[in-house]
């Protein structure tokens, strides 16, 4: 049961992993009603009623928690504590990150936590009921000053969550949602009771995301009513997130002065717009004062935005960011803008180019207030694509990269896919390249945090929903997890992190569940690319709802997802020579590594070039072969994710296990439907068996 004994199974941090923290007697040195702090010292009194420790106002503590502002720190703590409070105290940029962060060190037996907000002693709880045991009877403190210092590698760490509000939306109640229904919303208006989001929003504290944004991008008008009529709503949910450290975001239709106002336009250099946006801002300011801001989605897939007007999105993105300067507030605004009615008669329309296209001439319009968000890939979020060239290409601009953790293209929650080792790969891509000496090492997650004006975020849509088990999939609460922690840390390893998910999951569990998830999840984004679409070229997916094979389904439709195939070759030719000329969107070494067939990777192959068939791979294999080859094992070794996991039966709680199996039997079917489509398309279209036989007629 969840910490509330509602009918739901916990996530992490069931009352178990309270132990190591609740057995021992804690101190708080803060006071006030700060929400952040309530909540914290309901956290200790619970801990320790759980598990026989206590809750102390004196020294006998082994575990203090204080705020650096609280008078009494000082006197309290000795030596190290001092110390501390001049870390957390550090100006500069690290300001804002040294007050979401926190110092631990040690005063004698006693474990210090010392930090500069409430936030960032919430964080520091939790790391304590992370790290547990072992931080208590290990000395882990580096030598020199005895302090570790924890503070979080972006400043904005969000989740998006697609959620509708009408009961009978197309899309469901949560677009691209594979975990039930909404975990706020139902019959058409927020859920009177929030127990479940408030669990869900202490889930979310611990591993450290600090910012919700609690409808669908595709806003439609019951949507859109939330940042007018429907603000005692918002206020609400926004109460629930706040007790967690965490701010409410609200995705807003561009026309919504029109939409949801009486004006006839909603041009962003119209003073009526203008007028309106600030009224709404105020409105919303009002009703949520930390509010966080908004999520825009503009001029993308049919929705509305500053090209009716002839505007730009910087025109788009000011006009939001002005209405809400005045209360701190901030814009995200996406760069997933293309034309999704393409005919591809014109190169120059590849869908891959167009975020790149369309913003590297705005760089440096945008007001401080404002974050492009753009996607992990140029297409849309499939499991192979390059890095965006965008997240290269702005430099005088706040840019925040969108992670799907929904698992939209990677199995739908059906499928076990650990996407860790994916976020991880693109957080330490070099858009550079390794050696350029003007930004040695640079990396994207150093893009990401930016610095000073230009702090950029983290942002990923979310996978939860009402489902008992949160994301459908039990393993796929891995990803929620992997995902804070790296947008806190991005360098931690993704194996580690599983390591972490699992012992606060199943605190105390077998070793054998521990080799089992791990034998199941660390490789399965790479099982999931074998058996799908080959070599980064992407969809191949059934369309609308985009899970299972159909490798021509998008070929002839206007979306811009094409792979090419006929009798000779596959692959979408996207060099400067002969191509789309996307190529050149990178900056070298990219532009030519991905220009030359020599260079350009073999899992992106397909991506960047049209080749024949028989093209051999840098792996010594044929494209054809390959296909081949990978499709069979890849199908295979879902059988043995489904063998494995039958190792764990009576380990982990059987309602956990059956659920997992009955996905693992899903997987297994469905991976075996993708190697026969995928490998019979391949074999009628090119002419060339498969030499072991193994291509079904
Ligand atoms: C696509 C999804 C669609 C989203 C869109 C987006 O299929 O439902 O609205 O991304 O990110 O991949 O806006």
């Amino acid at each position: 049961t969840s910490p509330t004994g509602r009918p739901w199974h916990a996530a992490w941090l069931p009352d178990e992993a309270l132990r190591p923290a609740g057995r021992r007697r804690v101190r708080l040195l803060a006071d006030g009603d700060d929400p952040v702090l309530t909540t914290l010292r309901d956290e200790l009194v619970r801990a320790t009623g759980l598990h026989g420790g206590a809750v102390v106002h004196d020294e006998r503590a082994h575990l203090t928690l204080a705020l650096a502002s609280d008078a009494r720190v000082l006197p309290a703590l000795s030596g190290a504590a001092g110390r501390a409070l001049d870390l957390v105290r550090r100006p500069g940029v690290d300001g804002e990150l040294g007050r979401q962060g926190f110092v631990v060190g040690r005063d004698g037996e006693a474990l210090v936590v010392v930090a500069a907000t409430p936030v960032g002693l919430l964080a520091g709880w939790h790391h304590v009921l992370r790290t547990g045991e072992p931080l208590f009877d290990e000395q882990v403190f580096d030598g020199v000053s005895g302090l570790v210092e924890h503070l979080p590698a972006v400043a904005i760490r969000k989740l998006d969550h697609w959620d509708n509000i009408a009961a009978d939306s197309p899309m469901g109640p949560v677009e691209r949602g594979y975990a039930g229904a909404s975990l706020w919303f139902a019959d058409g208006r927020l859920r009177d009771d929030l127990t479940r989001v408030h669990d869900y929003a202490r889930l979310l504290a611990h591993v450290g995301v600090n910012a919700v944004c609690v409808n669908n991008v595709n806003v439609h008008e019951r949507e859109s009513a939330l940042l007018t009529s429907g603000l005692d709503q918002v206020a609400r949910l926004a109460e629930v997130f706040r007790a967690q450290g965490i701010r409410t975001y609200l995705a807003v239709d561009f026309a919504a002065p029109i939409t949801s106002g009486a004006l006839t336009t909603s041009d962003p250099l119209d003073d009526d717009v203008r007028a309106w946006w600030a009224d709404a801002a105020a409105g919303v300011h009002a009703a949520v004062p930390d509010f966080g801001g908004f999520v825009v989605k503009a001029d993308s897939e049919g929705r509305p935005g500053p090209f009716a007007y002839g505007r730009s999105h910087a025109d788009g993105a000011n006009l939001l960011a002005r209405a809400l300067a005045p209360y701190g507030g901030t814009v995200f605004w996406r760069a997933f803008v293309y034309d999704h009615r393409q005919d591809w008669r014109d190169r120059s329309t590849d869908r891959a180019r167009a975020a790149y296209d369309h913003f590297t001439p705005l760089d440096g319009q945008f007001d401080e207030n404002v974050v492009v968000q753009v996607k992990l890939g140029p297409v849309d979020f499939q499991v192979r694509e390059p890095l965006s060239p965008l997240i290269a290409a702005m430099p005088r601009t706040r840019l925040a990269m969108e992670l799907q953790v929904t698992q939209e293209y990677t199995g739908q929650q059906r499928h076990a896919c650990y996407l860790a080792p994916l976020w991880r790969e693109a957080l330490d891509f070099r858009p550079w390249g390794p050696l350029d000496p003007a930004r040695p090492g640079r990396t994207v997650a150093d893009v990401v945090r930016g610095d000073g004006t230009l702090a950029g975020a983290l942002a990923a849509v979310a996978n939860v929903g009402d489902d008992p088990f949160w994301t459908g999939h039990p393993l796929a609460q891995a990803n929620l997890y992997a995902y804070g922690r790296l947008a806190w840390d991005p360098t931690l390893a993704p194996s580690a992190l599983l390591d972490e998910w699992l012992a606060l999951t199943f605190p105390g569990c077998d070793e054998r569940v521990r080799a089992t998830v791990h034998a199941v999840l660390d490789d399965s984004w790479r099982v999931y690319e074998s058996y799908t679409a080959p070599l980064g070229v992407g969809f191949m997916v059934k369309p609308n709802g985009h899970y299972g094979p159909d490798v021509d389904g998008y070929e002839y439709s206007p979306w811009g997802t094409y792979h090419f195939a006929d009798r000779d070759g596959i692959g979408v030719d996207r060099t400067r020579a002969t191509g789309t000329g996307f190529t050149g969107q990178y900056p070298a070494p990219w532009c030519d590594v991905y220009e030359s067939l020599d260079t350009c990777p073999d899992e992106l192959l397909l991506f960047f070039h049209h080749v024949p068939y028989t093209h051999v791979l840098h792996s010594g294999s044929t494209v054809v072969q390959h296909v081949y080859d990978t499709h069979v094992a890849g199908a295979q070794a879902t059988e043995r994710m489904r063998e494995t996991w039958r190792e764990v039966r009576g380990l982990v709680p059987d309602a956990v296990y059956a659920r997992v199996a009955e996905r693992l039997d899903e997987q297994v079917r469905s991976a075996a439907e993708w190697r026969d489509q995928v490998n019979t398309y391949f074999w009628r279209k090119s002419g060339i068996p498969d030499p072991a036989g193994r291509v079904i007629p």
